[in-house]
């Protein structure tokens, strides 16, 4: 076990840590996974990415024999790197599902973020480190922006102040690193903070190279909010798969040919988007809805081919529901998903299944476990499932006309109305649905939402700024984020976003396949 270019990674299988070895591999370094406890004593250099619920992964490490073995491994003080849970999980205990005991390697407990006070929880987005520690892996870092997602945080005490490299404050100050002769530790996660994470994480996995940078410094507001660039992509009618972009989502072109718009390659583009500084980058398969994902290979291909040029989060939607195919062959919404977290993505997103199951639970009241939403974030965690709407604005005289939250809109409709609700749809808009957005949006939060990408069909490609009574109104009524999306046609619609609305991160297309700004305007 003596190759210098080479790490082992304690993958116990809970979830996706693609983008983890992907940035690994893309750092020359080749990978050895964990299949014993003997495999953890023998290593050379271990990264530890956890992944899904603390009280499942302590189980999982409990009775493989790996927990003993991280411990003895640790008390070895050969070289460890945590990230996320891999952090979380070296204390007495957490709150998850609990209190659960962890490793108990450093004193201290784990606890969720307080959203009573309208704290938007989970935490997503890119915070700076407050550098509290010389170390080597952080040199340079301070200040710098880096990517997080978690609903739970280890608290700073003075029993533990010894251990904490770093901190950052999301409503209240939480430890984002640890650091301990050679164990080190990251609740943020390098393999998706783009050039500051790269050269981080780099750091660890080749202490005495030369080579390894002062990280370059990313641009990010004071406010840390997120700017997703989005590829809508579809076949075209030659059959390749192409980055399209629609008004008010019709995609053909309004000459006679009537062409699918071709804006690009998608892994161009994303990789382009990466470099220009987006914060993430989202896929949505906008024909998924009637061809089975699944059997779109090409798709997944681009999705592996991106997640090895981008280190931010990946998000890829469309098609995601329960399917059976030609065949006869029955394939779970959960199967679909899970080969698009196999591929690379980090978060998926879901359309039109999502309004079918708020759908069934407003009228029930029921949640039956089963609707694609709630058992993809039951396996993977709700950070990693967003719900996109597709709401088309609908003006009314009167609030009373109609059973849904309406919002006393800042222009008037054509006939002079002052209200208006949004009407969720599905299949990319072809049809209307009997619930409104802010219906959908408390609804699949209740069902385990991590994130709304909220849409207007109305603004569309349109350029003229994004629905800020939409917004507003779904931002206000939710505590997870909220992605507002459609419109972006300058940077003064970003600012006024983030000023007028509680959204989280703003998305767009045409400004940035049209090349108006560059994703870091
Ligand atoms: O229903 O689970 O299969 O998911 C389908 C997904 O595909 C949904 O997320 C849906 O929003 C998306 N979709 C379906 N049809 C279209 C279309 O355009 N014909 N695209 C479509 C939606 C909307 C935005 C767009 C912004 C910003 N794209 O994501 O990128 O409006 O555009 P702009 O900045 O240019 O204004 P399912």
């Amino acid at each position: 076990s003596s190759d210098a270019n080479t790490v082992t990674l304690l993958d116990y299988g809970a979830g996706n840590v693609r983008s983890v070895r992907n940035a690994i591999r893309h750092l020359g370094f080749n990978i050895r996974d964990v299949r014993s406890p003997e495999d953890i004593l023998a290593a050379d250099r271990l990264v530890f990415p956890g992944v899904g619920a603390f009280g499942s992964a302590m189980d999982v490490l409990n009775r493989t024999g790996m927990a003993d073995a991280l411990r003895e491994y640790i008390r070895r003080d050969r070289p460890f790197l945590g990230i996320c849970l891999g952090l979380q999980l070296l204390f007495d205990s957490s709150e998850e599902n609990g209190p659960v005991s962890g490793l108990g390697v450093i004193p201290g407990v784990v606890r969720r973020f307080d959203s009573s006070e309208g704290l938007i929880v989970p935490h997503i987005g890119w915070n700076a480190l407050q550098i509290t520690k010389d170390t080597q892996l952080l040199q340079g870092a301070d200040g710098h922006h880096v990517y997080f997602v978690h609903s739970y945080h280890a608290l700073p005490s003075d029993a533990n102040r010894d251990w904490i490299s770093s901190t950052c404050n999301y409503g209240e100050s939480f430890i984002s690193s640890i650091s301990m002769g050679n164990i080190e530790a990251v609740q943020f996660h390098p393999e998706k903070s783009g050039a500051t994470g790269l050269s981080i994480f780099e750091k660890f996995l080749s202490p005495n190279s030369s080579g390894a940078k002062a990280p370059a410094h990313r641009k990010a507001s004071k406010l840390a909010k997120r700017v997703i660039a989005c590829l809508d992509v579809r076949s075209n009618d030659n059959g390749d798969l192409v980055v399209t972009k629609g008004d008010q989502y019709d995609v053909r072109d309004h000459s006679s040919s009537k062409e699918v718009r071709n804006l690009g390659k998608p892994v161009e583009l994303a990789s382009q988007y990466y470099i220009d500084g987006a914060d993430e980058v989202s896929f949505l398969n906008i024909t998924g809805f009637r061809a089975f994902p699944l059997g779109d290979l090409p798709m997944l291909e681009v999705l592996r081919c991106a997640s090895e040029k981008v280190f931010v989060p990946l998000t890829v939607g469309g098609g995601i529901r329960d399917f059976t195919d030609g065949s006869g062959r029955y394939y779970s919404s959960l199967e679909v998903a899970s080969e698009y977290f196999r591929s690379g993505a980090d978060k998926i997103s879901i359309g039109s299944d999502a309004v079918f199951a708020a759908e069934a639970y407003l009228q029930t009241g029921v949640k039956t476990g089963k609707s694609s939403l709630e058992q993809i974030s039951r396996v993977y965690g709700n950070q990693a499932v967003v719900v996109s709407i597709d709401p088309r604005r609908v003006y009314v005289k009167s609030p009373d006309e109609v059973q849904f939250r309406t919002v006393k809109v800042s222009s008037k409709g054509p006939l002079g109305e002052e209200y208006a609700w949004y009407q969720c749809t599905v299949s990319g808009g072809r049809d209307s649905r009997p619930i409104g957005a802010y219906e959908l949006a408390k609804a699949v939060e209740e069902l385990g939402a991590g994130e709304i990408l909220l849409n207007c069909i109305d603004c569309d490609g349109q350029g003229g700024g994004f629905d800020i009574d939409l917004i507003k109104m779904v931002s206000d009524a939710v505590t997870i984020p909220v992605i507002a999306s459609s419109g972006a046609g300058s940077v003064e619609h970003f600012s006024e976003v983030f000023e007028k609305t509680n959204a989280s991160a703003a998305l767009a297309a045409g400004i940035f396949h049209r090349k108006e700004r560059s994703v870091d305007c």
